[in-house]
């Protein structure tokens, strides 16, 4: 039986067209317009498998993927048993904690005894913990910016690229607590199989030259 590498990539999002470009120079070509969860490449020995972020870790750490393209910061949050190979450069941001605007910030302990308004309550606890704060974190899967002006956290961490979503809602970012790109994961099993982790090697080769280029 041939071996193939499957690919677990996100199906639509920020990451997608990152994913798509960096796979393409590559020169693995992607069809993604007819809606299929896996497609197979007709130039690369690997089948893609078109999945939400959050499930991209699980995947690759129960080898259903034998590597996976997501965020640092979804990496981090799922705490699989996966490992970063290559930061890939793309889908750059901070996780950060941002108070309303017309407050005035002085340090990291300003958050202590508050509630902060988060979808990374993990990587939020861990700093938490690391810096000696004390502040409950009210997790939210989702519209995080609103948390404070609804009155259920006085304060957020979220995402953060261009800062306009923050001064939307009247919110300033304080200060950061991770930083974040685009990341290739691999099972750690991978590299047992011998025609698997082949393939693997030619890739990371191929994603060297396109990062370089
Ligand atoms: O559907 P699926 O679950 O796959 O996607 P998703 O909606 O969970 O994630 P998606 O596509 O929004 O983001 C995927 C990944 O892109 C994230 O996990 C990050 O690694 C990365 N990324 C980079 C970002 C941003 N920049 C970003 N700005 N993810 C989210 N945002 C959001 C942020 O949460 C906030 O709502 O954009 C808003 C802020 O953006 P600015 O530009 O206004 O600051
Ligand atoms: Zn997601």
């Amino acid at each position: 039986m041939q071996s193939i590498l499957r690919i677990a990539i996100q199906k639509s999002g920020r990451l997608f067209e990152g994913t798509v470009k960096l796979l393409s120079e590559c020169g693995i070509t992607i069809d993604s317009s007819n809606n299929r969860l896996i497609f197979q490449p007709s130039n690369f020995p690997c089948e893609i498998l078109f999945l939400r972020d959050d499930d991209i870790p699980k995947y690759v750490e129960d080898q259903v993927a034998d590597i996976g393209i997501v965020g640092e910061n979804v990496v981090l949050e799922k705490n699989k048993n996966v490992s970063i190979i290559k930061k890939l450069g793309f889908a750059r941001c901070r996780l950060s904690v941002a108070i309303p605007k017309s407050e005035v910030y002085s340090g990291i302990n300003y958050i202590n005894g508050k509630r902060i308004a988060t979808s990374y309550p993990r990587i939020v606890e861990k700093f938490l913990r690391d810096n000696n704060i004390n502040a409950e974190i009210h997790e939210i899967s989702g519209s995080v910016e609103i948390a404070p002006s609804l009155g259920v956290a006085e304060y957020i961490c979220d995402l953060v690229s261009t800062g306009n979503t923050l001064k939307l809602n009247k919110l300033k970012k304080s200060f950061d607590v991770f930083e974040s790109q685009s990341a290739l994961i691999v099972n750690k099993d991978v590299e047992n199989d011998e025609r698997k982790n082949a393939i693997l090697q030619n890739f990371l080769f191929r994603i060297d030259s396109a990062l370089k280029a």
